[in-house]
C-alpha cells in the first residue's frame, strides 16, 4: 500500500508507527471543572499505552489536563508554545479554568520544566502589562512575535533544540500564533503573527526532540468561514505527526 509520506522532509509516518484516531474525549459541555478532570483522566487512559497523543482542539484549557497526565507519567516537561498570547493569567472573570490560564495552572503544580519553557509568537494587546514578564520571570523564554518577523526560525528552533536536549518535550501550538491572514477562523485574533513557513519552520524544528505529546488548538470552525483554518491545522497536526521519536524517512 502507498502511505503519504512528506515530499519536505522525506518523513513517512505511516511506515513507522501505528497511527489511529482515538475519537473525541466525551467532556460535560456544562462544567468545565469535571470537564478538565474527563480530560485528565482520558489522557492517563490513553498514556497507561506506549504512545504520543496529537490532540486537536477546542479551547486552550485542554491543555492543562493533558499536562497534567504528561507530568504524571512522564514527570515535569519542557514545553514549546506557540502563540499571540502567554496564556498565564492567574484568572479570567474570576475564573481560574480557562483558556487563558493553563500555563498559569501548570507552572504552579509543577508540571513544567522551568528551565526549558520556550514561548513563540506572543504579541497583541495583554490583560496586564506583566503577562510577558511573568514568564520570564519563571525562567521560560519568550520570544514575542516582532522577533520573528522576516525571519528564518531555524536558528531559534536549534538554539531550543540545544537547550531542551533529551528532555520529555511537549508542543502546544495555539492556531492564534499564526497571522489571521493565515489562519482568521479563531477567537481571538491578533495581527503581526507568524506565516505558515514560520510554523512548518517551528514543528520541523522539533525532530529530534523527546516528544511525548502535541496539540494544535483554538481552532473556532464558526468563525472559519472559509475551512481554511482547519485545513492549516490539520497540516501542521501532520507535519507533528511526521517529526515525532520514531518516524522513518526516505531519502
Ligand atoms: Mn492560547
Amino acid at each position: 500500500m502507498l502511505r503519504p509520506y512528506n515530499m519536505a522532509t522525506g518523513a513517512a509516518p505511516f511506515d513507522s508507527l501505528q497511527v489511529a484516531d482515538v475519537g473525541d474525549v466525551a467532556i460535560n459541555t456544562f462544567n468545565l471543572q469535571k470537564t478538565v478532570d474527563i480530560i485528565e483522566q482520558a489522557y492517563n487512559d490513553i498514556l497507561i499505552h506506549d504512545c504520543i497523543p496529537l490532540t486537536l482542539g477546542g479551547d486552550h484549557t485542554l491543555t492543562f489536563p493533558v499536562l497534567k497526565a504528561m507530568a504524571a507519567k512522564h514527570g515535569p516537561v519542557a514545553l514549546i508554545h506557540v502563540d499571540a498570547h502567554a496564556d498565564i493569567n492567574d484568572h479570567m472573570f474570576g475564573e481560574q479554568i480557562a483558556h487563558g490560564t493553563p500555563f498559569r495552572r501548570s507552572q504552579e503544580l509543577g508540571l513544567l520544566d522551568s528551565d526549558a519553557v520556550f514561548q513563540i509568537g506572543l504579541r497583541g494587546t495583554g490583560y496586564e502589562p506583566e503577562d510577558f514578564n511573568w514568564s520570564r520571570s519563571r525562567g521560560w523564554t519568550v520570544i514575542q512575535a516582532e522577533e520573528c518577523w522576516g525571519q528564518s526560525l531555524k536558528p531559534i528552533m536549534a538554539d531550543i533544540r540545544d537547550q531542551i536536549g533529551e528532555r520529555p518535550t511537549y508542543l502546544s501550538f495555539d492556531i492564534d500564533g499564526l497571522d489571521p491572514a493565515f489562519a482568521p477562523g479563531t477567537g481571538t485574533v491578533e495581527v503581526g503573527g507568524l506565516t505558515i513557513w514560520q510554523a512548518l519552520e517551528i514543528i520541523r524544528g522539533c525532530h529530534g526532540l523527546n516528544l511525548v505529546g502535541c496539540d494544535l488548538v483554538e481552532v473556532s470552525p464558526t468563525y472559519d468561514q472559509s475551512g481554511n483554518t482547519s485545513l492549516v491545522a490539520a497540516n501542521l497536526l501532520y507535519e507533528m505527526l511526521c517529526v515525532l521519536p520514531g518516524v522513518s524517512h526516505h531519502k
